[in-house]
């Protein structure tokens, strides 16, 4: 009986309100794929030429117009005003702006073509066409054929490609990608980083049998009230098939280094999973991330994942990882590579960014503002760095609107169901900034909501903000958003926007909430090289100044202050800072430059995170 209600719950999680992707397919990593990166066509179309006719309205889908048509004239009198070649080539992934000088600053349409071979190998077979990210919209077509359409910039999504539709050679693959800003969309018109657009992560083209393990989930139980985990922690979890078998099947599972295979039958197309984890299990944590091999198999399909077990708990003040007390020395991360101007996609990417955060001394990172590329969400399990991952409710988006509220949680569902296995993700955040309301209340409230009933195991948070016009010495985090967080996270950034930086010897923080509080940035402005005394805005001397002035008031912090997360790892791009000599498009608050240089500020934090970890042995 109890069984059976949980199968409930979890049916109707899985199938519930958002259409977009709720059959995403996960674990891509550890399918049978063809890889689609590579040097793709394009053509610029800043009028839509392409998908709209002269009265503005969308062309039929065998209109030889149409760019999603192949473009080659029938003959030499045939009238043809667009096409593909290899004059015009583009790299997938990756965001366009970097690619050409002339698209430095594109935002709009530019239409992407492939062509590609595939040889099917059993006629059972489904074949799907999944893409890490596209920035924003993506309108995807297969041999003329629309596959679908998605919106939202930083998570996957796949669409289902027909067997009959997908040829042994010469199809014709064309995603129109658009990525102007609009009001009611998630992020909005206003965000202060650069809106990069293009394909800007991998594209696979994934082969799987006709009933297949769509997701799964295995992970540690909820813990409650403190509790260290048991010598043989409780797994808690589900097979999500694509669909029910019409035989009932049987599901194992299996984590070959423990000895341990479980075995449980369909009764539907979700199979919830219960068990114990054998005492030898050794369990996750920034100084031993332990990843195991689980192996899940389901008739014909089988796939494994690497994952980590551990709990983390918001108890009280305290903020519990395996039942004991964590200090979370973080920083905010863009995903970005300022060397570059571009995008991060790549596996060294993801190294360059972890690594410049571990010589910082940090434990913990914010992937700021939206989820980042599966890379490093993975690399951050196996080098043991916990992250909060985070969705771009970016300060005021339409919160009175129905269908962006619904935007926000199909991306917010997309990012869950993305990494809900990763050890190192402890903090779903739906949010950053956002101005109180009761509207803006009740958005993020439903939001929360929705990442609980997706994930149970994690917190669920937002960064929450300060007004800097009402500062006093006393000053109390009482966003009303804060009751219904587990971990009351801020940003402050006292002496860069709210006076200078000795305001903080006579500023103090607290929260009402009884819960773990957390500084979610801090940070000021400097441009790496410019020197002067410390009180001049922008050189190193006064980022160092900041820094030392926060450090002193950390000290300070009440006795739930779990942690913070500086602003920012690295110089990233923006529009909005336009100071001609020190910014130039640049926010100018990263610890490292945007060459990679350390400036004066990185040793302050360094040096605190290394007295933090000594407090902590
Ligand atoms: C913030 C925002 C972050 C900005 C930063 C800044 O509070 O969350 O996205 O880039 O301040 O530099 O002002």
């Amino acid at each position: 009986m109890k069984r059976s209600i949980f199968t409930l719950v979890l049916l109707l999680l899985l199938t519930g309100s958002i259409k977009a992707q709720d059959n995403l397919i996960t674990n891509i990593k550890h399918r049978k794929t063809l890889s689609l990166n590579g040097k793709w066509h394009y053509i610029v179309d800043p009028y839509e030429t392409g998908f709209y006719d002269y009265r503005y309205k969308e062309l039929k889908e065998d209109n030889g117009d149409a760019y999603w048509n192949t473009g080659i004239p029938a003959n030499k009198t045939a009238k043809k005003e667009h096409g593909y070649n290899d004059k015009y080539t583009i790299e997938v992934p990756g965001d366009w702006n970097h690619q050409k000088p002339e698209f430095v600053f594109y935002e709009g349409t530019i239409w992407y073509q492939k062509t590609f071979d595939y040889k099917k190998q059993d006629s059972g077979n489904k074949y799907y066409l999944y893409f890490g990210a596209v920035n924003y919209r993506a309108d995807v077509y297969l041999n003329g054929k629309k596959l679908g359409m998605h919106k939202g910039g930083f998570t996957p999504f796949n669409f289902e490609l027909p067997a009959a539709l997908l040829k042994d050679t010469g199809n014709f693959l064309v995603v129109k990608v658009d990525n102007k800003r609009y009001a009611d969309e998630v992020p909005t018109l206003n965000t202060d980083w650069w809106n990069y657009g293009g394909i800007t992560r991998d594209v696979e083209l994934v082969e799987v049998p006709n009933t297949f393990i769509r997701d799964f989930m295995v992970q540690l139980k909820k813990p409650h009230g403190g509790a260290i985990p048991a010598k043989q922690p409780e797994v808690e979890g589900w097979v999500k098939l694509d669909h029910q078998p019409s035989s009932a099947q049987t599901i194992s599972v299996s984590i070959p280094e423990l000895k341990l295979t479980k075995q449980f039958t369909t009764t539907d197309s979700i199979i919830p999973l219960s068990f114990k984890l054998p005492g030898q299990v050794r369990l996750w944590s920034p100084q031993a991330p332990k990843l195991y091999r689980v192996v899940i198999s389901a008739g014909t399909d089988k796939t494994e994942d690497e994952i980590g077990f551990r709990t983390i708990e918001a108890y009280g003040k305290k903020l519990l990882l395996n039942g004991k007390p964590l200090f979370m020395r973080g920083i905010c991360i863009h995903g970005e590579i300022p060397q570059d101007v571009r995008r991060a996609y790549t596996q060294q990417d993801a190294a360059q960014l972890l690594g410049q955060a571990r010589q910082l001394g940090c434990n913990m990172v914010r992937l700021a503002h939206y989820p980042h590329d599966e890379k490093m969400t993975r690399m951050a399990d196996s080098l043991g760095i916990l992250v909060w991952s985070e969705i771009p409710v970016y300060w005021t988006i339409n919160f009175g609107s129905a269908e962006v509220l619904s935007k926000a949680k199909a991306q917010l569902n997309e990012m869950i169901t993305r990494d809900h296995n990763r050890a190192s993700i402890i903090i779903w955040s739906v949010g950053n900034e956002t101005p109180i309301s009761a509207t803006r209340t009740d958005f993020m409230h439903s939001l929360i909501t929705k990442a609980k009933q997706l994930d149970s195991t994690r917190l669920v948070s937002a960064a929450l903000e300060v007004n800097y016009s009402a500062l006093k010495d006393q000053n109390i985090v009482d966003d009303p958003l804060g009751q219904f967080v587990d971990l009351v996270a801020f940003n402050e950034y006292l002496g860069w926007y709210g006076g200078l930086p000795d305001k903080c010897r006579t500023t103090n923080w607290s929260t009402p909430y009884n819960k773990p509080l957390f500084i979610s940035e801090t940070g000021a402005g400097a441009k790496a090289g410019f020197h002067a005394d410390s009180l001049s805005r922008f050189s190193e001397e006064f980022q160092e100044w900041y820094f030392k002035e926060q450090v002193d008031m950390l000290k300070r912090m009440p006795d739930n202050f779990v942690g913070l997360s500086p602003w920012v790892l690295a110089d990233f791009r923006s529009p909005k800072r336009n100071n001609p000599v020190y910014q130039e498009g640049w926010n100018r608050k990263g610890l490292y430059d945007d060459k990679g240089n350390k400036k004066k500020a990185f040793y302050i934090m360094q040096n605190y995170y290394k007295q933090k970890t000594k407090e902590e042995v």
